[in-house]
């Protein structure tokens, strides 16, 4: 079995524009009728359903933002009465309101099929054991799994995110072959599993399905070299279901974007202009077969470059590559521009560190300074004082030679930093304080 849903996995283009548009055209009509939000908003901007004649025409509609979903907590946005929603989900966020979710009937049903065919082409089969250790609850990444692993007819673990050492057992007595959480999840999975002397590597495991937040090509080759795995990726946000939005196929060069649900821009951060395939920017989601809340050009601030090209897997949906960072995560230190996962590429490449770190940006008189606290490995630690020291200067040096910055390292020993069960945080902007 090399594709869930064949039709729309290799849809040729012609024939998925043509189907985008007919949904699209649909959703439009739909939100207008139903939603006053949207309805004000079009009415703005002079637009009315009947104006969506073509795919280029979406750019003409106006962009819905997370502020907007915040305004019209928790429900204005539903395109349904609630009597209509089967189930609600809901993100934390970092700050405020979450932002809800709800679900009809039919908005699961293909939410379990987006997540059947994410976990097809990530390999997994009914013969699997998935060990499902997304938080399970409001998180959308929990009940995801759940349902997306059950309908391809494997055999699922509902453990949940947290107690390590419990894990660890189930991963050897059940025999996993499959693995579901966020990646820093999976890498103190990896410790702990190195600490008690279980060796992961051998076990059947052979799958992890990861996701919820940003992680580098780098930690991927470092999860996969210490579980003896491959490291799926999945994308996908609450606002628009959940993951399987998009996902890694067994190429993992980009993941595929479920354009029959999904229709996918990349705009200008700054200027909300459209950018050309192939070039970096924040990405924009239209719903186009939703009911219960379709996002029409909901800008996600995440940062990607879109790419339509051949897959060796025979896929012909869309590619994003894996999200570089969110645009309100980007760091303006003394003017210049950092994401995060350009610092953890650059730590991943020395070998006497642990792939764990915290950024720290702090203020002295006018300037911003930046520092990073990463944990030394063992024998980098007991080599003493001037060991570290030296290390410290070293990744300094590499830091400053390819982002441009002074920074301060501060190699701490290990187990210093606190280890992630969930989406780790990586960033304390003291200035802001
Ligand atoms: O994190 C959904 C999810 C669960 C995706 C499990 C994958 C696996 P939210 O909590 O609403 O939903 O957070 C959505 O998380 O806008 C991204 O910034 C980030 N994110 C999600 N997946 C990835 C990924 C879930 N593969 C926000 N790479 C999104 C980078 C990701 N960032």
């Amino acid at each position: 079995m090399k594709y869930w849903d064949e039709t729309f996995e290799t849809m040729p283009l012609e024939e998925m524009r043509r189907f985008q548009l007919e949904h699209l055209k649909k959703t439009v009509a739909w939100v207008y009728e139903k939603v006053p939000f949207y309805r004000n908003k079009f009415d703005e901007q002079g637009i009315k359903p009947e104006d969506i004649k073509t795919l280029e025409d979406l750019s003409r509609l106006p962009f819905t933002a997370k502020t907007d979903l915040r305004d019209n907590y928790p429900f204005g946005l539903c395109a349904v009465p609630l009597s209509e929603v089967v189930r609600i989900h809901a993100s934390s966020g970092t700050t405020g309101k979450p932002i809800t979710g709800p679900y009809t009937a039919d908005d699961l049903e293909q939410w379990t099929e987006c997540m059947a065919r994410t976990l097809c082409a990530h390999g997994v089969r009914s013969t699997d054991i998935c060990q499902n250790a997304y938080g399970m609850g409001l998180f959308t990444g929990g009940l995801s799994i759940h349902q997306g692993a059950t309908r391809i007819g494997a055999a699922v673990i509902p453990i949940s995110s947290g107690q390590t050492e419990r894990q660890i057992l189930v991963l050897q007595d059940f025999a996993v072959t499959v693995l579901c959480c966020t990646p820093t999840y999976a890498l103190t999975i990896a410790e702990r599993a190195e600490e008690m002397d279980v060796k992961i590597r051998d076990l059947p495991l052979r799958i992890g399905c990861f996701g919820a937040e940003p992680w580098t090509i780098e930690m991927r080759k470092e999860i996969e070299h210490r579980l003896g795995i491959k490291a799926m990726e999945t994308y996908g946000l609450t606002e628009f279901g959940g993951p399987g939005t998009s996902y890694d196929c067994i190429e993992q060069n980009g993941l595929h974007i479920n354009e029959d649900h999904f229709i996918p821009e990349v705009v200008d951060p700054v200027t909300g202009d459209v950018l050309p395939l192939g070039t970096k920017g924040e990405l924009v989601f239209t719903a186009i077969q939703r009911e219960a809340m379709p996002m029409i050009r909901y800008r996600t601030r995440d940062i990607t470059t879109l790419r339509r090209e051949k897959c060796e897997c025979g896929r012909t949906l869309i590619k994003m590559d894996k999200v570089y960072g969110r645009s309100d995560d980007m760091l303006i230190i003394s003017g210049v521009n950092v994401f995060p996962s350009q610092i953890e590429s650059l730590l991943l490449d020395i070998p006497e560190i642990e792939p764990q770190y915290v950024i720290i940006l702090r203020k002295k008189g006018y300037l911003d300074q930046l520092h990073v606290d990463v944990e030394a490995k063992r024998e980098t630690y007991e080599g003493g004082p001037q060991k570290i020291a030296e290390v410290e200067k070293k990744v300094e040096a590499k830091i400053r030679g390819i982002i441009g910055l002074g920074v301060r390292i501060r190699l701490v020993p290990p187990k210093a930093i606190t280890r992630s069960e969930g989406k780790a945080k990586r960033v304390i902007d003291e200035r802001k304080i």
